[in-house]
């Protein structure tokens, strides 16, 4: 662990400095393409400006015997692409137990590292994972002369990931964020479910049984109503509270259900209300429902603003709509409106929407 006095300090000479706070750039969508699908690849381009951040996959997804071609692909991508000033760049590198990550950080850092807004680096399981990406990405970035460091997102996919997310979310000023990776976290804490992401309808809780259903009625046998949990909360949930801990950002992950999109909305909506600030978008038709999603409500900004005016200086309790709002209610409030601003600033129709 480094001293409190030297964090801040970039870890090879010649290296930018690394950032005193994460910017809070629009990415309710982090939306994943496999560069070395031409199909796919082909259709990037036309994505800038209508998602918040493409990142091209070379992980998982991406066929062992296609990596070269998916590296090779994103340097050609990120050469040949304008993405404005409302999308940014990301890539998933491949896992720092695997042949071809190192080979992975060489080429994007030098190739194109001017032009790569954040690292998403699969399966961390501690800061040690961290620490090695920050150190090989100082020495990369000095070398190829970057004014600004990339910053890195890890993923929350192993047992041992969740039991350390503490330390994972400070170990650098780099750490741009957090992700739940459901399907690999599952098959690493050998939990019984074959999906990615979502829910289960078999992990539930039963209204209790009736008093008395009369003579030779089994109230244990009878029909009672089921309630399906979201096997998600308590990751997510402590996810949430690491990134606000250090100043970064949590997100939901994948949905692999592409055809549910009444379900995906609703695990997208469950980790907003819990704190997320975006998910992965695997597939073009999860897009607009992560926009909408992860967007506030009109109706939520109306009710933030009046709950503003009528608190005054910000202290004391009022009644609204016969609630009672106080301080803690208004900083809710602000949160929501702060999104918003943030929102409109990129955004015309949620301006206009929002009246920012
Ligand atoms: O209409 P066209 O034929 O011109 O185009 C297809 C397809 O190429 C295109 N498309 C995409 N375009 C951009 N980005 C995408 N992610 C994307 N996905 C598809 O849209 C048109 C319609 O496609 P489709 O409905 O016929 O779908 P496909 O069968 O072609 O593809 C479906 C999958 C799910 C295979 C595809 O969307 C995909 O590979 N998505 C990304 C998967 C991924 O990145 N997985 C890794 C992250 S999840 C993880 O790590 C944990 C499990
Ligand atoms: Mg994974």
């Amino acid at each position: 662990m480094r001293s409190p006095k030297d964090f801040f300090g970039p870890l090879a000479v010649g290296a930018p400095a690394p950032v005193r706070e994460v910017p809070a750039l629009p990415s309710r969508m982090i939306h994943f393409f496999d560069p070395s699908n031409e199909k796919m690849a082909a259709k990037v381009p036309g994505m800038v400006g209508t998602v918040d951040v493409l990142l091209g996959n070379l992980e998982d997804a991406v066929r062992a015997d296609r990596k070269e071609a998916a590296r090779q692909g994103l340097v050609d991508i990120a050469r040949a692409t304008d993405f404005g000033d409302s999308t940014q760049l990301w890539t998933r590198i491949n896992s720092l137990d695997s042949p071809w990550v190192l080979d992975d950080l060489v080429t994007l850092v030098t190739e194109i590292g001017d032009r790569l807004d954040v690292i998403m680096v699969p399966k961390v399981q501690g800061p040690e994972d961290i620490h090695y990406v920050d150190r090989i990405l100082a020495q990369l970035e000095a070398r190829a002369g970057l004014k600004r460091p990339i910053l890195v997102h890890a993923i929350l996919e192993t047992a041992r990931g969740v039991a350390n997310v503490e330390e994972i979310a400070g170990a650098s000023p780099r750490m741009q964020g957090i992700s739940l990776g459901p399907a690999d976290l599952a098959a690493d804490r050998r939990m019984k479910t074959t999906r990615v992401g979502g829910g289960h309808p078999g992990y539930l809780v039963r209204q209790d049984p009736a008093k008395d259903l009369g003579e030779g009625v089994d109230p244990v046998a009878a029909e009672r109503a089921t309630y399906q949990q979201d096997l998600w909360h308590y990751t997510i949930a402590r996810m949430v509270d690491a990134c606000a801990m250090h100043g970064i950002f949590p997100y939901y992950g994948p949905f692999g259900d592409i055809k549910d999109v009444v379900a995906c909305e609703d695990q997208f909506r469950n980790a907003f209300l819990l704190g997320c600030v975006g998910t992965w978008t695997l597939h073009p038709v999860q897009i607009d429902i992560a926009k909408r999603v992860f967007s506030p409500s009109a109706e939520d900004v109306a009710h933030a603003r009046r709950v503003k005016e009528a608190m005054g200086d910000g202290t004391g309790a009022v009644m609204l709509d016969g609630r009672m709002e106080d301080d803690a209610s208004l900083k809710q409030c602000l949160v929501i409106l702060e999104l918003a601003e943030r929102l409109g600033a990129s955004d015309p129709d949620l301006a206009a929407l929002y009246a920012v």
